[in-house]
């Protein structure tokens, strides 16, 4: 199975990308802020507790998020592999992780992590909003999502980059640029796949 984390802080384009991904190499998505917007769009209880967390820019609980993941990863656990959006999101969240795919008989490939200036993020964020009208996407809030993805979330790099599996790839420039960026660092993995047996 071919298992890849796209990470990056908010507006780095894993969303994205993670759509390009998937029709290259016909993964399974799992994103986690779909999926906890699918939870708030249909008004579940889940939904509401997730909603008031979202619309602050803080993170949802680990518990939470990897009884999701848990759930997706068991009913679709038979495709090429999965492409892991938004998640994980901290070090507690990556060690879940690599035990449930642990107990599944595979792991992680590779984690690819899209770095974008600041600046740029948040203007990628104020014209989704224009967009899309993502109640997360203001600019109080982007600055909240930005200061937890710098205290918190980006020492997951560390995590993966002590096993050897992180590989940091420019975010910016066009979202065709970008996926061929990402899409050397995959098929360099299906290379030495292939080589070491
Ligand atoms: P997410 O849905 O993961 O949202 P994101 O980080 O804002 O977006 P992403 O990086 O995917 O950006 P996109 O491609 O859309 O999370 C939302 C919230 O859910 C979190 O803040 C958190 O509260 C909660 N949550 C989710 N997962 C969680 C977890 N594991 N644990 C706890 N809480 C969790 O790109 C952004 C914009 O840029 C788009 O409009 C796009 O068109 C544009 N863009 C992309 N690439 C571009 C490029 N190359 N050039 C110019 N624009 C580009």
């Amino acid at each position: 199975m071919l298992n890849i984390v796209i990470f990056g802080p908010p507006g780095a384009g894993k969303g994205t990308q993670s759509q390009l991904i998937i029709g290259r190499y016909r993964l399974t998505h799992l994103s986690t802020g779909d999926i906890l917007r699918n939870e708030i769009a249909n008004e579940t209880p889940l939904g509401t507790e997730a909603k008031k967390i979202i619309e602050k820019g803080e993170l949802v609980s680990d518990d939470i998020v990897i009884g999701m993941v848990k759930n997706k990863i068991e009913g679709s656990i038979d495709g090429n592999g999965f492409i892991f959006d938004g998640f994980p999101r901290t070090t507690e969240q990556a060690e879940a992780l690599d035990k449930l795919l642990e107990e599944k008989g595979t792991a992680i490939s590779a984690m690819i992590s899209l770095d974008v200036e600041e600046t740029e993020l948040v203007k990628r964020l104020l014209k989704r909003a224009e967009d899309q009208g993502r109640t997360d996407d203001n600019i109080d809030v982007i600055k909240n999502r930005i200061k937890v993805y710098n205290e918190v979330t980006s020492h997951v790099c560390n995590y993966y980059s002590k096993k050897g599996k992180y590989s940091p790839v420019d975010g910016t420039g066009s979202i065709e640029e970008i996926f061929d960026r990402i899409s050397a660092v995959i098929d360099g993995l299906g290379k030495k796949r292939s080589c070491c047996g």
